[in-house]
Formats: C-alpha cells, structure tokens, sequence
C-alpha cells in the first residue's frame, strides 16, 4: 500500500505497511483498485451520457465509491470487493451498451477501461501495481492526486444531498470528467491546475446544494444552546453528517424510552429547528472522533455511525457500533440502505440501546452554536456595526478538522491567545479544539460562531460574500478576514479548493500541509493562492493582526 491522501500520512509522507489510521494494507490497496476501475466506468460513461445511454444508477455509484474510500469511512475489506466487482459489472453494461446502439469504442483505452478480473485474489494481485506511487512523475502524481482527493470530498457532501433528494447532474459528470483526466498522460501541469480550480468550482456547487437540501428540509440552524451533560435513559450516539440518518433515528425511537445524543460532526443536528422539536434529543456527548475510544466507552449504549470518521472499535464496544451508508467496519453491524421511498431500519439500534445502562456523564454545561448563514444574517446590522465602532476588529475563518496529532494543540492556543476584539468563525470539527474555551462574547455576540460541520464552511463563504457586499468592496481579501484552517481528510480538501475557486488568499493551513504535494505544487499554490503553513502561536498572531 501507498496512501497520503490525510493529514496524519505516516512521517509526512505516506502510510505504507498499515494506515495511521488503522487502515489495513489490503484494503487500502482495493481501495485504489475501486478508484482505477471508476476510471474506466467514467471513460465509457461520459460517452454514454452524451448518447443518453448512461444507466440511471451510475451516478450514484460512482459518488458513493469514492465516498467510501474517504480516510476513516469504511475499512471493510469484502464491502470494497464487492463495489469493485459492482464496478466492473456496470462497466461491461455501459460498454455493451455504447455496442449495441452503433456507437464506436475509442481504440486508445486506458487499461482502467479494459482490465478485468472477478474475485478477491486477482484483485488483490492486481491492485499494488496501479496505486498512487504508479504515476511516477512526482509532480502530475501530485496533481491527480489533489483531484482526486478533492472529489472524494464533494462526492460524500454530494451523497447526503442525494439522499435528501437533491440532485445536480453535473456534479457526477464531472466527476468523471476529472478521472479520466488524471489517466491522460498528455495534459500539462497547467492544465492539470485548471482542472484543480474546477474541482473547486464544483465543490462550491455541491456545498451549495447540500445546504439547500440540509436547509430547505431541517429548517435553517438557529443560535442554540446545547447541552454536553446526561439524562438517566440509555441513549443511542450517532455521529457522522448525514442528517436524513439522524431524522429517521429520532422518528424511530420517539416515545421508545431511548434517547439520541450526537457525537463529533453530528452536533450541528441540534441546530436545526426540525430536529430541536424531538423531546429525546438531549443534546451532543463527548469531542473529535479521534476522542471516540474513550468516549464509546463510556457512553455504554449503541453508536450509529453514519459516516467517517471511524476509529478502529476496542472490543468493549465493538458489537455496539453500528455502521450505515457508506461507512463500515468488519465485524460491526451494518445498517442496511434505505428501500425505494422508504426509510432504513434502526430497530436493532434501539433494542440495543433498551439493554444498556445511561450513559456516564463526562462533562455539563452547554456550548453555543447555530450560526449559518440565515442566522448571521439575521444579526448583520449588530456585526456590521460592531465592526464600524471596532469593537470587532477581525473574524478569523478556523474550520476544518480535529486530529489525535499534539501539534494541534496550536489551535487551542492560538483561539486563546487570539485578542478579544476578534472573532472566530468556525465549521467542522476543528471546533472542539476552542468551543468550549469561555472566550466570551462581544456586545453579545459570541467570539466563536459555530456555522455548523465541515461543508457549513459553505456558510462562512456566503457571510464572507456578503460583507464584501455590505462593506462595497472588490475583493473578498480586503475584508478583516483571516483564515487559519486545520485540515485532515477529503473534505477539508474540496472545502480549500472551493476556498480558492472563490479567490481566498493566504490561507493557512495546518497542522502541517498536505503530503501529497510535491515541492513544486506546493510552491505553485504558495505564489499563486499564498498558501501558508502554522508557525509558533505567538509569531502567528502578530502576523494576521499586522
Ligand atoms: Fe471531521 Fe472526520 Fe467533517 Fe471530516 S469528523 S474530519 S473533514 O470527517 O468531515 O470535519
Ligand atoms: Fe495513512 Fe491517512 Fe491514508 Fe490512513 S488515510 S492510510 S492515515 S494517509
């Protein structure tokens, strides 16, 4: 196995025996197997689409594949050799297809579109030999890679807005648009970069999508106050992002004497008005995902995770985690997909939960969040103000992503350290390095302003185009925003390349960059976007406060 698709990539370089993250070599290398055959699936399909012949379950097939291949989604090593031989199978049905209405086969296939096999062992013979290290140019690797990666993060957000019926046609067109060029080995890095830009252009798009379908249907974040303490019920933890499963979990256990918290990126759920409604959200248990060791643990009931980020499960609680969509684990429970207009089945969640003890408390007390777009807008005339009069000087854009990494303690110091006429604008899990710091509020408005999980950076963007407009000015970067953004996975990746399509500079990102990119990347994203690493605490704050 090669991966470095994530910010904890082994030594900075690459995870080569075994994931950091736990991910075993095996599956990490059928994992880029899937990623070669959608390549070839994506060659044959954008033909298909122009003639009208692209079967109908194609792009949700290739937005969930990649999605499953996203760092701590699903370390299930038979679920990947079923997709990929799912793969192949739809790619000989779109190819035969193309044959039997006339239409010609390019004879220049890449061998992602020819090569084919059907059982684990040929997979597991052929997929060392089209990993990330097969491109050997390190700085094309590089680039394909950034694409790739990019799309993996739109392709989960695209996924929750499908499942919320919200669907943009373009999106996985696009998709398949990138794959097939990053197997042209005729595009130059400048064309390379374009398509870069592009997968940010289209990250913008599908962020804007799911906020419409999170918002049209949950109703728009509200301030709210959550609770992080305990009832006496046993409870069910569900963490992840996507908000149809946490809809159908609350339905299904009203009135069932079990009650629902949310972990990590679920706590955005109790945000939205549709949910604050259910008497048995009691409110949000626990930190990060990487904290979930601990925090399973001692919760005592079931977990249901929806999403990343997993942490390989200790066997105390491992026959309580509970995984679904694309998310899984070997040996956890497996919630299955929703049927045709219906709903999944949680009913082995909830009859878990019934012979569990409560959970034990860990802390108390509450944190403040809720501030998406329409909610900040809703306050505009306070903010605009507060900035006039200067009593806010600067909001700095914090999101992204938490991780078990201790160089992250900068964030925590550096929210601490930051003046008390700033404000801090976060989204992701990044959050729970700050949020529960008493940092207090200014004229009453709080100094951290949680929009909501990672691709609720959408949010921070909209509030960002907005002041541009109050404040008529020509350039996003001539307002006092700065933006020192923590990454770990895909998402934050088609969250910064979004960042860039809408013409952000000098973004810091940390705790180290990615390392996927090659020295000259890097140095292309340092000039051209003023891309920057962290440095000390101290050193920082001088420089965004000059
Ligand atoms: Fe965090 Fe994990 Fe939302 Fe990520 S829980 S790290 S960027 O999956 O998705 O912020
Ligand atoms: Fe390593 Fe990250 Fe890849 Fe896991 S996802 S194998 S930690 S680079």
């Amino acid at each position: 196995m090669f991966c470095y698709q994530c910010q904890e990539a082994s030594k900075g370089v690459g995870c080569t025996i075994r994931g950091v993250c736990g991910k075993p070599d095996d599956v990490a290398n059928l994992q880029d197997l899937l990623i070669f055959v959608l390549k070839g699936i994506s060659r044959f399909d954008l033909i298909a689409r122009e003639k009208g012949l692209s079967p109908k379950r194609t792009d949700r097939f290739i937005v969930e594949s990649l999605f499953t291949t996203i760092t701590n989604a699903n370390f299930d090593k038979a679920a990947f050799v079923k997709r990929i031989q799912d793969a192949l199978a739809l790619r000989e049905e779109i190819k035969a297809a193309l044959v039997a209405n006339g239409v010609e086969i390019p004879a220049d296939l890449h061998e992602s579109a020819t090569w084919t096999a059907s059982t684990e062992a040929e997979f597991d013979a052929k997929a060392p030999s089209i990993g990330v290290l097969s491109t050997e140019n390190e700085d094309v690797r590089s680039l394909r890679e950034l694409i790739i990666y990019g799309l993996k993060g739109m392709a989960a957000y695209a996924e929750h807005a499908m499942n919320l019926g919200y669907e943009d046609l373009t999106i996985a067109a696009f998709a398949e648009e990138a794959l097939v060029a990053t197997t042209n080995d005729a595009l130059t890095a400048d064309e390379l970069v374009a398509l870069v830009l592009k997968t940010g252009e289209y990250g913008v798009n599908v962020m804007a999508l799911l906020d419409k379908a999170n918002t049209s249907t949950y109703g728009n974040p509200e301030i709210t106050k959550v609770n992080i303490g305990v009832g006496k019920n046993p409870g069910i933890l569900i963490s992840g992002h996507d908000l149809r499963d946490m809809e159908e979990l609350l339905k299904q256990t009203e009135g069932t004497g079990v009650d629902v918290y949310t972990h990590s990126e679920m706590l955005p759920a109790n945000y939205y008005p549709k949910f604050k409604a259910y008497k048995h959200f009691v409110g949000n248990y626990g930190n990060a995902w990487w904290k979930q060791n601990e925090e399973f643990e001692s919760f005592n009931g079931p977990i249901l995770m929806t999403t990343n980020c997993i942490v390989p499960p200790k066997d105390s609680y491992k026959h309580k985690l509970f995984t679904t969509g694309a998310a899984g684990f070997p040996g956890c429970p497996h919630i299955a997909d929703r049927p045709e207009g219906g709903a999944k089945d949680f009913s082995a969640v909830i009859e878990m939960a019934k012979t569990c003890a409560a959970p034990v408390e860990i802390e108390t007390g509450e944190i403040v969040g809720g501030f998406a777009h329409a909610q900040v807008f809703a306050l505009a005339d306070k903010v605009v103000d507060a900035v006039k009069s200067g009593a806010i000087k600067k909001f700095f854009v914090m999101a992204g992503c938490d991780g078990r990494m201790k160089d992250r303690d900068y964030y925590t110091e550096f929210a601490k350290a930051l003046p008390n006429d700033t404000v801090i604008l976060t989204a992701g899990c990044a959050k729970y390095r700050y949020n529960k710091l008493p940092l207090g509020d200014i004229g009453g408005i709080p100094r951290v302003l949680d929009a909501g999980q990672c691709n609720d950076s959408y949010s921070l963007a909209v509030i960002a185009l907005k002041l541009k407009e109050v404040f008529e000015l020509n350039d996003i970067n001539d307002l006092p925003i700065a933006y020192n953004i923590a990454w770990y996975e895909q998402k934050a990746v088609i969250v910064l390349l979004a960042l860039l399509y809408l013409g952000v500079k000098n973004i810091h990102l940390g705790p180290t960059l990615p390392a996927f990119l090659s020295p000259n990347v890097a140095n292309v994203l340092v000039n051209t976007f003023g891309i920057a690493g962290v440095g000390s605490v101290e050193d920082d704050i001088k420089l965004f406060m000059a």
